[in-house]
């Protein structure tokens, strides 16, 4: 039987007429929790949040459709484990939403430098990127200003050749799930 991460190298996808935006970043920064929450903001709008349904590491690719107000949207998960294998989805995307732990200080240089590669890539050298800058609702972490100038956040911004924007949000609290939405929303097809 096929394993779901062999079904993924085999699997290239074939809607790339179709809008597409990758959600990339490290293992377990939120990134399967925010699909879900993404999934049920389009259907149900904003309502109470559940209880955040579990979620397990992402081995291969998740795929959700969203119906926005004004277009479709499909968000493809890469696993954080997949980092290898990346840039062979870079050609069929036309929007990157990439994700940072902010409470695990321990993995932030390391998603820098995912980041910075990134914005290297070719393909992507004129996709909006959103950077969410996740687990806000977690105790006893650095704010948002020490960790922008930690990553040197202003340099990157400044010298990349794309849009970046940046936010605060918590998958598990639903802080700043409506802007992503309004992000993906607002973002133009290149
Ligand atoms: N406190 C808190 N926990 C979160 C938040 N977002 C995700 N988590 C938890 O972090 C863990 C990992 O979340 P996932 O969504 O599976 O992470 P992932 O980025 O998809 O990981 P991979 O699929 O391995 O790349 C889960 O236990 C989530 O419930 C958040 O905003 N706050
Ligand atoms: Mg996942």
């Amino acid at each position: 039987m096929l394993s779901l991460a062999s079904l993924c190298f085999c699997w290239k996808p074939e809607m790339s007429s179709k809008e597409m935006c990758l959600l990339l970043g490290a293992t377990g920064v939120g990134k399967t929790l925010l699909l879900k929450r993404l999934q049920k903001l389009s259907l149900y709008g904003l309502g109470e949040l559940e209880t955040p349904p579990p979620t397990l590491p992402t081995v291969g690719t998740n795929l959700t459709d969203l119906t926005l107000k004004k277009k479709k949207i499909t968000l493809r998960e890469l696993g954080g484990c997949m980092g290898p294998i990346w840039p062979s989805y870079f050609e069929d995307c036309s929007s990157v939403i990439f994700v940072v732990d902010s409470a695990n200080i321990a993995q932030i240089s390391s998603s820098c430098i995912q980041l910075l590669s990134v914005l290297s890539a070719e393909p992507l050298r004129n996709t909006s990127v959103l950077i969410l800058f996740n687990k806000r609702d977690m105790p006893c972490i650095m704010s948002l200003v020490e960790i922008k100038s930690l990553l040197r956040m202003d340099d990157i911004v400044a010298s990349a050749s794309q849009p970046i924007t940046t936010l605060e949000f918590s998958a598990r609290s639903g802080q700043g799930l409506q802007e992503v939405l309004s992000w993906l929303e607002s973002v133009a097809v290149k």
